[in-house]
């Protein structure tokens, strides 16, 4: 019995030593120690030797069996090295290679503008907040100061879902100010937030698309004045629309949720049908904002006497077709890649203040 293991031992040790590949060396273990192996055989025929020398045949036995698993184990770990360093030389990347920004497709106008907004708040210390675009009548109305039968609530603007358990009508935000009510409810003053996001409206023509884009922007503190909207949004059109002279005008609106409430012009020419930014005597309006209405501050919890600020609100796919003079709504959302190759913007490109929002 003896003899014969040791037969056996320099038989597998030198099968394992050969094993060209992991594939090969499975299959020497179960050559060797699988159901019906070298020495799984050997360890059944045990029952058949005297017994005197039974005990010290299966102590043998169990060493044969612990070096044949160390061995395999060595053998497995150099031929995984071996199999890696192989993968590696045939896997070398040339970071030297330019990048061809021709292959990775574009961004859509939205996404492009929505990173410029981030930008130009952001250098002014405003961080973005996000919320859920189906949301309850109380955050998208009634918080708002909407009264019970403001015509925006009537079913022929807003898009109506099942009302909770609890009866609380349900709806697709017609405004992303459902967010900054979030907020005021669950952030202590100082706040100063821009929120972009989809919004939808029972409303579809050449200008109008059911889902569309907003950007809101709050600022919520003890000592916040119109004269700091004024500030804020004077420099954000100018520097939106890369014209540092852009006449900026303020004309008094109604929202129900801001008081004063106020609308935002630029200056633009529109002579001979082309539409200029720019001082030409003529105005476009591209948002409306104000002083957020006590009312509102009381309805988050939050104390009017104590806190004020200023609110605004914008439409994002009308403020990218007038800087990037896109002059239909509707191939916005029809994913045409001829569109969008025309229309988007290099992903390596990405705006910046110090670097240009836009080339
Ligand atoms: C527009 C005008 C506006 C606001 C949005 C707002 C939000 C809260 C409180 C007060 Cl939580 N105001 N948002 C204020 C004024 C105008 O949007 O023309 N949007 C497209």
């Amino acid at each position: 019995m003896l003899d014969q293991m040791e037969a056996t031992r320099g038989e597998l040790m030198k099968l394992v030593d050969s094993a060209a590949d992991l594939a090969a060396l499975e299959s020497v273990r179960v050559a060797a120690l699988g159901k019906k192996g070298r020495v799984t055989q050997l360890m059944q025929g045990l029952k058949d030797i005297a017994p005197e020398t039974r005990r010290e045949a299966g102590q043998a036995l169990n060493r044969l069996k612990d070096e044949i698993e160390a061995a395999l184990t060595k053998r497995k770990e150099s031929l995984g090295e071996a199999a890696l360093d192989a993968r590696l030389k045939t896997e070398t990347a040339d970071l030297t290679l330019p990048v061809r920004p021709g292959g990775l497709g574009r961004l859509h106008p939205i996404s492009q503008t929505i990173e410029e907004l981030v930008q130009i708040f952001g250098a002014m210390g405003f961080s973005v907040a996000e919320g859920p675009d189906i949301d309850d009548d109380f955050h998208n109305f009634g918080a708002l100061n909407f009264g019970e039968d403001h015509p925006a609530r009537q079913m022929h603007d807003t898009f109506y879902l099942p009302p909770k358990p609890d009866g609380m009508p349900m709806v697709l935000r017609t405004h992303t100010s459902t967010v900054q009510i979030r907020t005021m409810m669950k952030v202590k003053p100082p706040i100063r937030i821009i929120v972009p996001g989809r919004t939808f409206r029972s409303d579809s023509d050449a200008t109008h698309s059911p889902m569309f884009h907003q950007v809101e922007g709050l600022v919520i503190d003890e000592t916040t004045h119109m004269g700091h909207l004024k500030g804020c949004l004077i420099d954000f059109c100018r520097a939106f629309f890369q014209v540092d002279d852009l006449p900026v005008r303020f004309r008094p609106s109604y929202f129900p949720f801001t008081e004063p409430s106020v609308e935002v012009d630029i200056g633009c020419s529109r002579k001979g049908g082309e539409l200029k930014l720019g001082s030409g005597g003529d105005w476009l309006e591209i948002l409306g904002c104000g002083m957020v209405h006590p009312n509102v501050i009381r309805n988050c919890g939050l104390d009017p006497t104590r806190y004020q600020g200023f609110a605004f609100g914008m439409g994002i796919d009308r403020i990218a077709m007038l800087k990037y003079a896109i002059p239909d709504l509707r191939p916005f959302f029809d994913a045409d890649l001829r569109w969008l190759k025309h229309y988007g913007f290099v992903p390596l490109d990405p705006p910046s203040l110090a670097g240009g929002l836009s080339r």
